[in-house]
């Protein structure tokens, strides 16, 4: 196993066994039930973001998109009182729950997510924001674990832009020291909490082991977003309200010196994938291209 990491210094930290075995089974069950029900869906989908290839007879799902809305026990994760208190700890006693995906790598085909910053998808007007990974399965290299470069929360947001100025998630590959990577191996069960700035990515699962990580996302309450993806789940003030899972919402922008680029993306663009797969650079092979 990785070391846990020092999120001041690292950007990124581990809680081992927050999630009891019950939780997780149950969960992998919900999973299991709603990739069935995939069989009969193609293309956008409000639940599923399929991968390529994906068919009636070989159903292949690559992210529930916000499972919290479709299930009550994902409902009731994003709330669970360990998660908060650790979150409390990273950045303050009021929470807003920004929302939740489902990352499924299934054994040889799942997908890759290219090199980058969650802050260059929403910059907020601070950056006490961070994603809580919850492994459903153990996340191993082999299995396509994340990966990260500690301390890369410190520096600048770099820009995800293709040359021709879209928006396409991912930082040139040419950015990116492979050898500063360190990954973040989980048993199922454990949590990652990392930094909105760190520099993060994911390669495809070469395994014959699934790789499912919930990610979580939160915000401090005082942080408001400067710009959004078209689409995005707090979209409104009331929204912003309604979403608060710890302390009480605020009408008071807390607003840090930082540089914030603005993505540069008009339309709602399906997910993480679609958009990095339009990138002219990628770090990984996509297997299931
Ligand atoms: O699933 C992964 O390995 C990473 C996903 C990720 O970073 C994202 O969806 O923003």
């Amino acid at each position: 196993m990785a070391d846990e990491g020092d999120y001041g210094r690292d950007g990124y930290t581990v809680v081992r066994g927050a999630i009891p075995p019950d939780v997780v089974a149950r969960l992998r069950a919900t999973v299991d039930r709603l990739v069935e029900s995939s069989r009969t869906v193609s293309g956008d989908h409000a639940l599923f973001d399929l991968e390529p290839g994906h068919a009636a007879d070989d159903p292949r799902v690559r992210r529930l998109k916000q499972p919290e809305l479709h299930d009550e026990g994902f409902f009731e994760l994003a709330r669970r009182a360990n998660v908060l208190d650790a979150i409390e700890a990273l950045i303050g006693h009021d929470i807003r729950f920004q929302s939740g995906k489902l990352n499924m790598k299934s054994p040889r085909f799942g997908s890759p997510v290219e090199w980058h910053q969650d802050f260059a998808f929403y910059p907020h007007t601070n950056d006490d924001l961070l994603a809580v990974g919850i492994a459903l399965d153990d996340a191993t290299v082999e299995n396509g674990c994340l990966l990260v470069v500690p301390g890369s929360h410190r520096g600048p947001v770099l820009d995800h832009h293709d040359d021709d100025g879209r928006f396409v998630g991912a930082v040139d590959p040419a950015l990116v020291d492979g050898a500063q990577a360190v990954p973040i191996e989980l048993a199922a069960g454990d949590i990652s909490l990392h930094h909105v700035r760190l520099l993060h990515a994911s390669a495809p699962n070469h395994s014959g082991r699934p790789r499912r990580l919930l990610l979580n996302m939160y915000a401090a309450a005082d942080a408001f977003p400067l710009a959004a993806l078209p689409g995005a789940a707090c979209d409104t003030l009331a929204a912003l309200d309604a979403s608060i899972v710890r302390g009480r919402s605020t009408r008071t922008a807390r607003c840090t010196e930082l540089l914030a680029p603005i993505p540069n993306i008009t339309a709602a663009p399906g997910s993480i994938y679609a958009l990095q797969e339009s990138a002219a650079r990628a770090s990984f092979d996509d297997v299931a291209r």
